[in-house]
């Protein structure tokens, strides 16, 4: 059984995943109505995984013997300026998101639920590649400059393709 106050802390996580789902699906279809295909698949294959993590805590929540709440979401912005400022936006949000993993770990601790505090180590290492990830776009985006985004948009699949093979150790 869950302590009601770590049942609370995952709902409000499982906003934050849930959230991170839309604001990822705002960027698909911006990306993808002002010409970026490519830079939109890989947010729609973001916006599916961020589902799949609000996914995980709801079926923890549940099978611990709570229950999880699907909340209201907040809208996410429609328009963005540009890419660049896109993936900083990505970048600052994750950060915000390992925060909040952090403060779940943080509280597994404290209230000695060791359930929990196992648990959520998946999502802390997903945090660190989420991020690396991020990182290293951004890092591709500062070298090709603001004008050249056209071998960016055919190529971040391959990128996301070559982060998944290293992941499984390929
Ligand atoms: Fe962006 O990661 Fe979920 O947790």
């Amino acid at each position: 059984m869950l302590k009601k106050k770590i049942e609370d802390i995952l709902n409000a996580q499982v906003e934050k995943e849930g959230y991170s789902s839309n604001l990822y699906l705002a960027m698909a279809t911006w990306t993808e109505a002002n010409g970026y295909g490519g830079i939109a698949k890989w947010f729609y294959a973001q916006a599916e995984e961020e589902r799949l993590h609000m996914l995980k805590f709801i079926h923890y929540i549940n099978e611990k013997g709570g229950h999880a709440i699907v909340p209201v979401f907040n809208a996410p912005p429609k328009d963005y300026s540009d890419i660049h400022t896109m993936f900083e936006e990505v970048l600052k949000h994750e950060e915000y998101i390992t925060q909040s993993i952090n403060d779940i770990v943080g509280m597994a601790i404290d209230e000695r639920d060791f359930t929990t505090q196992s648990w959520i180590q998946w999502f802390v290492n997903e945090q660190i590649e989420e991020e690396a990830q991020v990182r290293e776009i951004l890092d591709k985006l500062r070298l090709l400059g603001k004008e050249n985004l056209y071998l960016f948009d055919r190529d971040i699949m391959t990128l996301r393709a070559a982060n998944a093979a290293a992941d499984a150790g390929e």
